[in-house]
């Protein structure tokens, strides 16, 4: 059992994953990355899985990297960190995540919820890259992924001054999809991976890749892609039975296949 993380489900195919370090506002040390790692790791080979939900606290989605962990590092502890492996294995987690996020989103804990791929906010919700006031920048994709998801203008803002933003800003910059009542964002963010859940899981999983391809390549390429994978689909069950169920006006009943 992890110590840093609470596991529940999976239920509906919706596995929920809670940051657990409150006395440290759920900072990100190699411990926790490792478990949440591993928990990815299991969850990517279980078929009752479909989805997955990661959040905080009320107070802190994440407060950052641990900055006592990171002080500890010199410079050959961080070229040989083995947070980089974690950080990558979340990356490639290959079914959706959606992250609920409540509190500060700072730092590490910012870049973990931009790993997600669908973000919504409680009203509560601070978003910041603060390692300038550290003397460091970010790590873990903060400088790339926040560029991409709000553009240039506000991410150089946000990472030279390390200035947090709001919920309502970072919906109206495009960072998150949706704001809730803070005590309903987990409530809300089940619902949607519920909805993912109950959908074709190859037709989701190969949306969400060739998403994630409009920020990773050129627009041919990212076209070339969405064709192969559309087509690839069409040799599937789960269309046959898609298309079938439109026309006898029931509801399909996916399998994976
Ligand atoms: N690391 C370690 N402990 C932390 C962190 C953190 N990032 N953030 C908060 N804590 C601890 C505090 O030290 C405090 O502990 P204690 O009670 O023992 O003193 C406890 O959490 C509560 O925090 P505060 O008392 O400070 O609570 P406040 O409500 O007053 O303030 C803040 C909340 C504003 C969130 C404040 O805690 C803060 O500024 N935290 C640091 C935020 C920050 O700078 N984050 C960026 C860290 S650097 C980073 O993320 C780089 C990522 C690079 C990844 C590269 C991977 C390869």
């Amino acid at each position: 059992m992890p110590d840093n993380l609470i596991i529940q489900g999976p239920e509906k195919g919706v596995l929920l994953i809670t940051l657990n370090r409150p006395q440290a506002l759920n900072a990100l040390n190699t411990e926790l990355l490792g478990e949440l790692s591993a928990v990815l790791d299991a969850a990517e080979f279980d078929t009752e899985i479909r989805t997955v939900v990661l959040t905080g606290s009320e107070r802190a989605f994440a407060a950052g990297a641990d900055i006592n962990e990171m002080a500890a590092r010199d410079l050959v502890g961080i070229l040989e960190d083995p947070r980089v492996a974690h950080w990558q294995r979340i990356a490639r987690f290959p079914k959706p995540i959606i992250a609920a996020i409540n509190g500060f989103a700072l730092g590490g804990g910012c870049e973990l919820a931009m790993h997600a791929d669908i973000l919504i906010a409680g009203e509560n919700a601070r978003f910041g890259q603060p390692e300038i006031n550290l003397g460091i920048m970010p790590g873990a994709g903060g400088t790339q992924r926040l560029t991409r998801a709000v553009g240039t203008a506000l991410a150089m803002q946000m990472a030279l001054t390390g200035e947090q933003i709001s919920a309502q800003r970072a919906l109206q910059a495009g960072l998150i999809s949706e704001i809730c009542p803070t005590e309903l964002t987990v409530e809300r963010a089940i619902q949607i991976a519920e909805t993912i859940a109950s959908k074709a899981p190859l037709a989701v999983r190969l949306t969400k890749e060739a998403v994630h391809k409009a920020s990773d390549t050129d627009l041919a390429t990212g076209l070339r892609f969405e064709r192969h994978a559309f087509t690839v689909l069409s040799g599937t069950a789960d269309r046959a039975e898609g298309l079938k169920a439109f026309q006898e006006k029931r509801k399909p009943k996916f399998t994976g296949c």
